[in-house]
């Protein structure tokens, strides 16, 4: 056991050594350390963080809730953004327990594939935090969850969709990142409301558009091409490919939002524009200012204080009618 926790830190130093390092704001595809911390003083908090990428305005609200956090409290953070590919998370973990930090973070790009590396960091005896996403292990190998209840969002979306077409018509789905917890929680959610409460909403076509926009896009093009006189409504998992869709309803000569009723998921100020444009009718907020809550989870694992294993965000609706006023009240 000794022989393979010594190889297993050999490796993950050589893994340290072979990752570029970029330093600064932007974060880069490797490890990278942001100038939150000062060169002496008594030892801070050093903390490492797997962002799985910049796909949409949310993630992008994400990684600055994480990065200001950090620099407000001097707590050195190592960030690496994984460009939506789980290998490169995996390779940010294993440098961040070659360099010895207190605490890891990760938002797992997708929900399998983590057992290993999870284990890696346990054996390190490193303290892990999941944060917006959820991964498919023991929870003996987290800390904590913290984000949002992606079942629950689905299921707002169902009840809002239902009420601009009247429980009834054809509907289509932009899915999120195959596999992610938070596109197979919103799919959970929403189709076990259709199920129980709208037998005359029929999903007739769902794909994933991997969150973003230009997917999005090319999806609901596709989506128009062969139903676009057999859609009353859209479903998307976030408001980055709702954005995208709501183009190509545009290009295809029908008017979203009026023509197609759009629900989409995120809140973020993409969505109210849109909202305020009158091309999207509702969207279903999901908190990515998630940099307080880790942080102070961080803090009181250091400190030796119990942490809860799930901490939810707290969430809303907001609709086309209220945007304009919700606007300026918006952080992301
Ligand atoms: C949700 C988050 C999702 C957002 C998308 O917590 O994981 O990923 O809904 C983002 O915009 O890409």
């Amino acid at each position: 056991m000794k022989i393979k926790k010594i190889l297993s830190l050999v490796l993950a130093g050589a893994m340290a050594l072979s990752i570029g390092c970029t330093s600064g704001k932007q974060g880069g595809s490797a490890v990278g350390e942001n100038s939150g911390g000062d060169s002496g003083g008594d030892k801070k908090l050093v903390v490492g963080y797997a962002q799985l990428g910049a796909e949409s305005e949310w993630r992008t609200a994400c990684t600055n809730s994480i990065k200001e956090e950090a620099e407000q409290r001097g707590i050195e953070l190592k960030f690496s953004d994984a460009q939506q590919k789980q290998e490169n998370q995996i390779k940010a973990i294993r440098s961040f327990i070659a360099q010895g930090v207190d605490v890891i973070g990760v938002s797992p790009v997708v929900e399998s594939g983590w057992e290993t590396v999870f284990k890696e960091v346990k054996d390190a005896g490193i303290p892990l935090v999941l944060v917006d996403r959820k991964a498919d292990v023991s929870e003996d190998l987290y800390t904590s969850y913290l984000g949002s209840d992606f079942v629950e969002e689905g299921r707002k979306a169902a009840d809002e969709l239902a009420k601009l077409i009247d429980s009834k018509g054809n509907i289509v789905e932009l899915q999120g990142t195959v596999g992610s917890s938070a596109a197979v929680g919103r799919q959970e959610g929403f189709l076990e409301r259709l199920n129980e409460k709208y037998p005359d909403i029929k999903i007739i076509k769902s794909q994933t558009g991997d969150f973003t926009r230009a997917k999005g896009k090319e999806v609901m093009e596709a989506f128009l091409k062969s139903d676009g006189e057999n859609i009353d409504a859209l479903f998307s998992h976030n408001d980055d490919m709702a954005i995208g869709a709501i183009q190509a309803i545009e290009e295809y000569g029908k008017k979203p939002a009026e023509d197609i009723k759009i629900v989409s998921v995120d809140a973020v100020k993409g969505a109210f524009e849109a909202m305020i444009a009158g091309k999207l009718n509702v969207t279903v907020e999901c908190n990515p200012l998630l940099g307080p809550q880790f942080f102070d989870v961080c803090e009181d694992i250091v400190a030796g204080k119990d942490v809860t294993k799930y901490i939810p965000s707290e969430e809303g609706v907001f609709r086309q009618d209220t945007a304009a006023q919700d606007l300026p009240n918006r952080k992301y």
